[in-house]
């Protein structure tokens, strides 16, 4: 092998000889001046952030408010995930299904490898070894990613166990998913976030920001992973874990699948209004989840990540106190606002914003402005172990066992706050058909119904309808099958406000959907599910009207006609490979709902 002119800092601290070279392969191509083997350690994270202060990539906050956090600020035309750039290179385009955007694996190394050709020089390639979930943990998938960015490795120090213990981890192992990523000059033109599912393999060039770049999560735990879950006979999902803790002492674990911005890490760090005395909520995770089923018939979950990547807009101390204690230290902030004596904020931070701010963009910001102070995709990075809730179950092995799964939307109308499946297939075609308004999470225009499949639209590395099929499958390995619900916090009155109070108080509805996992809660039967009766939800104290919440959970039969009419562009994009129950599970229903409003 010819060797590169590169400095390696240091000795790498591993003989892995598959490694090796595809670390020299790199380096050949994108020809930084130095290579540098990260290993996680504290003097490592002191002299990156000092380089990174140095070089303007983070900007200190003040250390006696917030101690060990810094701002960052992006590129103002690099705030979020770019789904028209991401691509995922499978052999055929039919792998990767209509949901995905296609290139042939050939076209994308070419393509992206004359961008990445000499895209390090003057810089450092970083070579940063992951695990992905609990170490030793048979689930657990180790990565390398390469970045030419300080900021991707104090994030991924943060979001993923990192460093020595991943390479020892790894041993002589040649399996490992394969990260390549470059800034290159951040020119939206020249970004493309490319998959290599076959290779175990991730390109990613032209992007500083977030799912575009800390390729251990989206990339990786959701494409990559979905991919490989199908193969393997496990599950990659866009979920939060959480365990739900009774007075009488028993824990109950539940995930919950939102879009981006819709609610996950909020639901994830729950704490239970007072009337619930003695319940306790403990977060497992709060955006990815790998489920598999165990030798005791039932699903077990892990949450492959050590950190959260969370949304700044809208937290405060009274939706998600666990969230602010999460970012009080050692956080990295992203694109939120800055106050004259360095802390943060963002919309929805206080009720009133200070009469002066720095903008997300750097700009002088006075009160009364209309310009927004935060970036509505403004997020931070905390380490998980900040989360006075944190489950002592992060770290098993086996993960927990799980018996409920949700799945919710962003929908202004339609949908009720809550309803249950009737059975898992029911359940599968109800997360296969949700919707939700689009969100800041992705470029693109805000406030749209798209369907939205178990949240995993930008995140599902194949054919979506063979997912659908990897879902029913699932039926026959899992004895102890997790109930299926459907919930919607976002539904809207005449003046678009929210009919239900949302955040803590969700927690009633969590206890209705627990207390039906476990056989003990009355439901009535809807044409479109189960759904509590009054009575069956603990809504005492609940300082909301009685005709909002009615309203909110009102399922109108001629709305649903034309919900299940909004399904047909979507079934006939993956007419190819849509399951048949699927298909059925919609015709019983829309049969039914005519014939309940039929007249005569
Ligand atoms: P990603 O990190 O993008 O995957 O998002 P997420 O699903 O974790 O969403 P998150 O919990 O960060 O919430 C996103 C936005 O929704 C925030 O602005 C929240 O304040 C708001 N939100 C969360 N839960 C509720 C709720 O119950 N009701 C209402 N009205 N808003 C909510
Ligand atoms: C999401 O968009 O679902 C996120 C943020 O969790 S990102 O990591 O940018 O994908
Ligand atoms: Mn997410």
């Amino acid at each position: 092998m010819s060797t590169v002119d590169v400095t390696w800092e240091a000795a790498p601290d591993t003989c892995n000889v598959h490694l090796l070279a595809w670390v020299q392969e790199c380096a050949e191509l994108c020809r930084p001046d130095h290579v540098v083997w990260c290993d996680g350690s504290e003097e490592e994270k002191k002299r990156l952030t000092e380089l990174a202060v140095k070089t303007n990539v983070l900007i200190p906050l003040n250390h006696e408010k917030l101690p060990g956090c810094y701002l960052h600020r992006s590129d103002p035309a690099d705030v979020a995930r770019v789904e028209q750039l991401t691509f995922i290179c499978t052999k055929t385009r039919e792998e990767a299904g209509p949901n995905n955007n296609w290139m042939s694996p050939d076209d994308a190394y070419r393509k992206l490898g004359q961008l990445f050709d000499g895209s390090m020089r003057g810089r450092t390639m970083y070579v940063i070894p992951y695990v992905m979930g609990p170490i030793g943990s048979p689930q657990a998938k180790i990565g390398i990613e390469l970045t030419d960015s300080v900021y991707v490795v104090l994030n991924m120090r943060i979001m993923t166990r990192m460093g020595s213990r991943a390479l020892k981890m790894l041993g002589h192992s040649p399996e490992f998913n394969r990260g390549l990523h470059s800034m290159l000059d951040l020119n939206p033109e020249r970004r493309f976030i490319c998959h290599f599912p076959q290779d175990n393999t991730i390109w990613s060039i032209g992007s500083g920001y977030g799912g575009n770049v800390l390729l251990g999560k989206k990339c990786l735990a959701l494409r990559i992973g979905s991919y490989l879950g199908r193969q393997e006979g496990w599950m990659a999902e866009h979920m939060l874990i959480m365990g739900v803790e009774e007075p009488t002492g028993e824990t109950t674990y539940v995930t919950a699948a939102f879009p981006s911005a819709c609610g996950k890490t909020n639901f994830a760090m729950i704490v239970p209004p007072r009337s619930f005395q003695g319940w306790k909520v403990w977060t497992v995770g709060d955006d990815i989840c790998w489920m598999r089923p165990g030798p005791d018939g039932r699903l077990w979950a892990i949450n492959p990540e050590a950190g959260y990547f969370g949304v700044a807009p809208g937290t405060n101390y009274a939706t998600n106190p666990n969230a602010m204690e999460s970012i009080k230290r050692d956080t990295i902030y992203t694109n939120v606002a800055m106050t004259p004596d360095g802390d943060v904020w963002w919309e929805g931070k206080d009720a009133i914003a200070p009469e002066e701010l720095i903008d997300w963009r750097g700009r002088p910001w006075r009160r009364g402005s209309s310009e927004k102070t935060a970036h509505p995709n403004s997020r931070f990075t905390a380490p998980a172990t900040n989360n006075p809730a944190l489950s002592p179950r992060v770290n098993d092995r086996n993960g927990v066992p799980i018996s409920a799964i949700i799945f919710g939307g962003r929908r202004s109308a339609t949908v009720p706050i809550v309803l249950q499946a009737f059975n898992w297939t029911h359940g599968v075609y109800l997360g296969a058909t949700m919707g939700s308004e689009t969100t800041a999470a992705a470029v693109g225009k805000e406030g749209i119904v798209r369907r939205d499949p178990m949240a995993m639209l930008p995140f599902c590395g194949y054919d979506m309808g063979k997912y659908f099929g990897h879902w029913l499958d699932m039926e026959r390995k899992i004895a102890a099958l997790p109930k299926i619900f459907m919930v919607n916090w976002f539904r809207q009155g005449p003046d678009r406000s929210f009919l239900w109070p949302g955040f803590c108080e969700n927690m009633r509805i969590l206890k209705w959907i627990i207390d039906r996992a476990r056989g003990r809660a009355g439901a009535s039967e809807s044409p479109i599910g189960w759904v509590p009766k009054w009575a069956d939800l603990p809504l005492k104290d609940l300082a909301a009207p009685m005709e909002d919440i009615e309203d909110a959970q009102h399922i109108d039969y001629e709305e649903w006609k034309t919900e299940l009419a909004d399904q047909d562009m979507f079934f006939e994009k993956f007419k190819e490979t849509m399951p048949p129950e699927i298909v059925a599970e919609r015709e019983i229903i829309r049969c039914r709902l005519n014939r309940l409003t039929a007249t005569g």
